[in-house]
């Protein structure tokens, strides 16, 4: 058990105060607004200035309700970053922007090494959680523009397709109906305590890794961001990747990272519910999706479930070892609409216990990314600890399709207090809302807006 240290002393001085919901969608217009590159959207202008993919997915949904041209265009220029095996890259880098502002930027990825990069466009060279179909969906839901959107929806389709049948061909590593990410970047969550039983073994060899500096740490305090120990970690991973010239096939035989998680099957599962129902809007056949969305389902409660402890649990696609650690990926099968009411419950059950729920402060935000009470628990590290909007907005959505509204509530009153307490920071300290990282961060404004123009909160 952790010390129960009180966190309070670090309470930011800079309190934003919003009168009300209105000038909260307010202020998150403008950070998107100021974040918007001309034809995308950049997840923060210092820390993350080029486009990434989640980010769009996020932000394109925030869009969608009030500017479906530009959602619209947010997902469609990142598209243009596909490779041509499916694969919808991490970042796709803004030309404009140089080199140096981001590391890795675009000289150590070296896109063109692999076949199928699109040769206009520089890219990374692995992925993020497939969210893109969900939020293309949800652009068709809320258009003011019926047709354009159903025309966009047909534009799409055939790329969304494909990313989704890369995942399921090239990156079913063990057959199991389950995708597997190769590089804690991919999850989206890179820092998460939930990797840690693969990559506290990884041994790097001498000389491996290249010099490089670190950008990250000239926007952001580094006792926020993860420790150079784990930088290098991922550095050589990507490195690992690169010198196979991206090739799966090749890299999955030798990758010493190979991770099924709960949190890119559960939003690959439910952008799968999503393909369905575009390919139903637009003429198409939607029983490959369902029958691919049954596949996944069965191989999460199957692979991913574990009864003993309660909650989903990475697994490590070449051991077969499973993640010890409770951290919020565990709640993220909630998106699937087809979870056993059982498991619904041990879920929310965990979600209400002290492991995520700060009870012992007074003010506090939930919900913590990683067990409060676990050792290594950090209320400022990235992804240790914190709070973010997109992992609370992910269990919003998962608690409202199960009906579960009291406690769904509590998640996303926690997204518009910590807002409103700290501005829209990248992430926040569970225990006093202190807000970390970036500010104007793209996805806290898109999230925000969703939250609050889906279900406003009751007066
Ligand atoms: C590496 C852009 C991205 C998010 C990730 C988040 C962080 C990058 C980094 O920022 O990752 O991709 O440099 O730490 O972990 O989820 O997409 O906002």
């Amino acid at each position: 058990m952790a010390e129960t240290i009180d966190h309070r002393a670090s309470a930011c001085p800079c309190r934003p105060t919003f009168t009300g919901p209105d000038q909260l969608l307010a202020a998150a217009r403008v950070v998107l607004d100021r974040n918007w590159l001309g034809s995308s959207t950049v997840p923060s202008r210092s820390l993350y200035p080029h486009q990434w993919n989640w980010d769009s997915a996020f932000i394109a949904i925030g869009r969608s309700w009030h500017e479906q041209s530009r959602a619209q265009q947010e997902l469609e220029v990142l598209f243009d970053g596909q490779w041509s095996n499916g694969m919808l890259p991490h970042i796709v880098f803004d030309p404009d922007t140089p080199d140096d502002a981001y590391f890795p930027g675009p000289r150590f990825w070296q896109s063109e090494r692999a076949a199928g990069c699109p040769p206009q466009r520089a890219t990374s060279g692995i992925t993020q959680p497939p969210l893109h179909a969900r939020a293309a969906l949800e652009i068709y839901q809320r258009a003011v523009d019926e047709p354009e959107a159903r025309s966009f929806l047909e534009r799409l389709y055939p790329k969304l397709v494909a990313q989704h049948e890369y995942l399921a061909g090239c990156r079913d590593v063990t057959g199991n109906g389950l995708v597997a990410i190769v590089h804690p970047w991919e999850s989206g969550l890179d820092n998460s305590p939930a990797f840690d039983h693969v990559l506290d073994d990884l041994v790097i060899p001498d000389g491996a890794l290249p010099s490089y500096e670190r950008r990250d740490l000239v926007h952001a305090d580094p006792t926020h961001r993860p420790t150079d120990d784990a930088y290098e970690r991922f550095v050589y991973l990507a490195l690992a990747y690169r010198e196979v010239d991206y090739d799966d096939a090749v890299l999955i035989d030798r990758s010493p990272f190979l991770l099924e998680g709960p949190l890119f099957n559960a939003i690959y599962l439910w952008s799968t519910h999503a393909l369905a129902e575009i390919a139903g809007i637009i003429g198409g056949d939607p029983r490959p999706h369902r029958a691919a969305a049954r596949r996944a389902h069965d191989a999460m409660l199957a692979e991913l479930w574990s009864d003993e402890a309660g909650r989903f649990v990475a697994r490590d696609a070449r051991t077969g070892d499973r993640d010890p650690n409770a951290t919020i990926i565990s709640f993220m099968p909630l998106l699937d609409p087809e979870l056993p009411p059982d498991i619904v419950d041990r879920l929310v059950g965990l979600l209400e216990s002290p492991c995520f729920h700060p009870s012992h402060t007074e003010e506090h935000y939930i919900i913590s990314s990683f067990d409060l009470d676990a050792d290594g628990f950090d209320p400022q590290r990235y992804w240790r600890g914190p709070v973010w909007l997109n992992t609370n907005w992910l269990v919003w959505r998962g608690l409202r399709q199960h009906g579960r509204h009291d406690v769904a509530d509590e998640v996303g009153d926690s997204m518009a207090a910590l807002v409103d307490r700290s501005g829209f920071s990248e992430y926040f300290s569970p225990f006093d809302g202190a807000g970390y990282g970036s500010d104007d961060f793209s996805w806290s404004a898109a999230l925000l807006i969703d939250r609050l123009l889906r279900e406003p909160p009751a007066a």
